[in-house]
């Protein structure tokens, strides 16, 4: 008789996880110009010019608008450039990260 063993090994019971999802909103100011978000909006959030401009014009009028879902570590790496880009020119415009 051979040793091999073909009964079925216990079952991993672990579940997997759901990678949870990280909501990145912009934020309203008076003073950085709407070009300049929607411009950051298109290239750092992959929108096109009907979505960047709506999500810029309801932050504006809203107070914030939520800009899109990611894993955490993509959404702090996009509001961080974000704010860096903003911040080289002298636009105090702000980004917050929560979870979704
Ligand atoms: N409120 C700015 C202005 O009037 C434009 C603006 C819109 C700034 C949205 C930030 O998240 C923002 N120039």
């Amino acid at each position: 008789m051979s040793d091999i063993d073909f009964k079925p090994k216990l079952q991993q019971k672990t579940k997997l996880q759901k990678p949870k999802l990280y909501k990145v909103i912009l934020l309203n100011d008076d003073y950085t110009p709407r070009e300049f978000v929607v411009l950051i909006l298109k290239a750092e959030f992959r929108l096109d010019m009907a979505q960047a401009e709506v999500v810029m014009l309801t932050a504006h009028q809203k107070g914030a608008c939520v800009i899109s879902v990611y894993p955490r570590d993509v959404a702090e790496t996009k509001a961080t450039r974000a704010i860096d880009a903003a911040s080289e020119l002298g636009y105090p415009l702000q980004l917050a990260v929560e979870p979704e």
